[in-house]
C-alpha cells in the first residue's frame, strides 16, 4: 500500500515535473533539482530492445567492438563477473598495466597478472586494450627518487620495450599516451605538468607512440583522454587543445591512429549538445585517426537515490551520448570502464553522500542487465554501419 502510494505520488510528481520542464531542457535551465531529475528520469521514454541478444553482438552487427576494462581486481578470483564480460563483450581492457602496478621496483617487473588476462582473452577469443604506458598518473613511489633527466628515455623506453614487447602482436590497442592535456596548468598547447614533461620535454608524446610503434607494430596506438564531453567553456578549450595535438602529431608523422574520447558521464550535467560531440569527432577523424570510446560510465553521485529514477537518467544519459557518438563512422569501439556495478573505481572516488551504492555500469552488482544496458543496446540496434 505505502508503495502504490509512493508510485502514485512519484507519477503525479512526474507528470507535473515533465511538463514544467519541457522549457527547462532546451532552455537549459532548471528551476531546482527536484524538477530537473524528473524531467531527466522522462517516463515517457521507452527503453525497449528487441530480443536479448548481447552487447557485443549487436554492437558487430555495426562493424562495432563492445568490450569493458575489468579494472584493478582479481578476475582470476570472480567467476560470475568471467561468465559476463565473456558473454557481453568482445574486447577486455585489464585496465591495471600501469607503471606503479608492474614495477614494485626499479628493476623489476610484476607481468604475472598482465599474463593471465592475455591467456584468459586468447581462450575466450576477446580482443586486447592495453593501458596504458605513459600517464602522469599511477607512477610507483620509487619514481620520483630515481627517475632525472638523465636516465628518464632509458627507463621509458625499457618500459615499453618489456610491456608493449611482452604483449607484442596480442594487443589490438595500446593507450600509449594517457591524459596529456590540461589547460588551466597554462602551458603552452595546453600541456599538462606532468613527470614526463618535466623530465623529457614536449617530445616525451612523440617518443613515446615512435617507440611503441617499433615494438609492436600490429597494434592500433591511441591518445587517450578525458573532460571533453560537455558544452562548456572547460571542455570546449580542452577539445581544441587536444586536436591541436593531434594535428600536430600527424604533420611531424608520429605513429598515432586513434583518438581514444574516455566519455566519464555525469548524471546530473544537462549541457551535453551531441551537435558538439559530432563536429569534434568529425575533426578528429578528418584527421585520418579512428575514434574509440575507451572508459564509459555514467556517475550517478548527485542523482536521487530512488533506484527507478536514478537507473532511467544513466540511462537517457548513456542513449543520448551513444547516439551521437555513434553518428560518426570513425568510431570503432565502445568500452565500458568496468561491466558490473559491483566493480566500479565510482564507489571509490565519486561515492554518494547518502551511502548508496553507486549504479554506473550496464550489469548492477549482481551481473543483471538494468536500463543501461538496454540503452547501450538500443544505441547498438540504431546505429549506421560502418
Ligand atoms: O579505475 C581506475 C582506478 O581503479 C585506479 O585506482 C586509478 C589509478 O590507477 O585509475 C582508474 O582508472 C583511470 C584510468 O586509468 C584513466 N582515466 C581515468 C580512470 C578513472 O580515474
Amino acid at each position: 500500500m505505502y508503495n502504490k502510494l509512493l508510485t502514485r505520488r512519484r507519477t503525479l510528481y512526474l507528470g507535473l515535473g515533465t511538463l514544467a520542464g519541457i522549457g527547462a531542457l532546451t532552455t537549459g535551465k532548471f528551476i531546482n533539482n527536484f524538477q530537473q531529475n524528473q524531467v531527466l528520469a522522462n517516463q515517457d521514454r521507452n527503453f525497449k530492445v528487441a530480443g536479448k541478444i548481447p552487447l557485443k553482438e549487436r554492437a558487430a552487427r555495426k562493424g562495432l567492438i563492445y568490450g569493458a576494462d575489468c579494472n584493478t581486481l582479481n578476475l582470476q578470483s570472480v567467476p560470475e563477473l568471467q561468465t559476463a564480460l565473456v558473454q557481453e563483450c568482445a574486447m577486455l581492457v585489464p585496465g591495471f598495466l600501469k607503471w606503479d602496478m608492474l614495477r614494485p621496483t626499479a628493476d623489476s617487473f610484476n607481468l604475472t597478472r598482465g599474463d593471465w588476462y592475455v591467456e584468459f582473452a586468447e581462450k575466450n577469443r576477446m580482443l586486447l586494450r592495453g593501458h596504458t604506458l605513459v600517464w602522469h598518473d599511477a607512477l610507483p613511489r620509487w619514481f620520483k627518487e630515481t627517475v632525472n633527466k638523465q636516465n628518464a628515455q632509458q627507463f621509458l623506453e625499457q618500459h615499453i620495450q618489456k610491456v608493449a614487447g611482452r604483449y607484442a602482436g596480442k594487443m589490438h590497442s595500446w593507450d600509449v599516451v594517457n591524459e596529456a592535456i590540461n589547460v588551466p596548468d597554462g602551458l603552452p598547447n595546453g600541456l599538462r605538468k606532468s613527470p614526463w614533461l618535466d623530465l623529457l620535454g614536449p617530445d616525451y608524446i612523440d617518443l613515446a607512440f615512435r617507440l611503441t610503434a617499433q615494438v609492436d607494430p600490429q597494434a592500433m596506438l591511441v591518445y587517450n583522454d578525458f573532460g571533453l564531453e560537455y558544452d562548456t567553456p572547460k571542455d570546449e578549450a580542452k577539445r581544441t587543445a587536444v586536436l591541436k595535438l593531434l594535428e600536430r602529431l600527424k604533420s611531424q608523422g608520429t605513429p598515432v591512429h586513434a583518438f581514444g574520447m574516455q566519455s566519464h558521464l555525469f548524471g546530473d550535467e544537462t549541457r551535453f549538445n551531441p551537435q558538439k560531440l559530432r563536429d569534434f569527432f568529425r575533426n578528429v577523424a578528418s584527421l585520418g585517426l579512428k575514434i574509440l570510446i575507451t572508459e564509459l560510465d555514467v556517475i550517478d553521485r548527485k542523482l536521487p537515490q530512488d533506484i527507478d529514477v536514478r537507473d532511467r537518467i544513466v540511462a537517457g544519459v548513456y542513449e543520448d551520448y551513444l547516439s551521437a557518438a555513434l553518428d560518426e563512422k570513425a568510431v570503432i569501439a565502445v568500452i565500458n570502464w568496468g561491466l558490473s556495478d559491483r566493480y566500479t573505481w565510482l564507489s571509490e572516488f565519486y561515492p554518494r553522500s547518502d551511502g548508496a551504492p553507486v549504479r554506473p555500469l550496464p550489469l548492477d552488482a549482481n551481473m543483471q542487465r538494468k536500463l543501461a544496458w538496454n540503452a547501450i543496446a538500443r544505441a547498438f540496434d540504431n546505429a549506421p554501419k560502418r
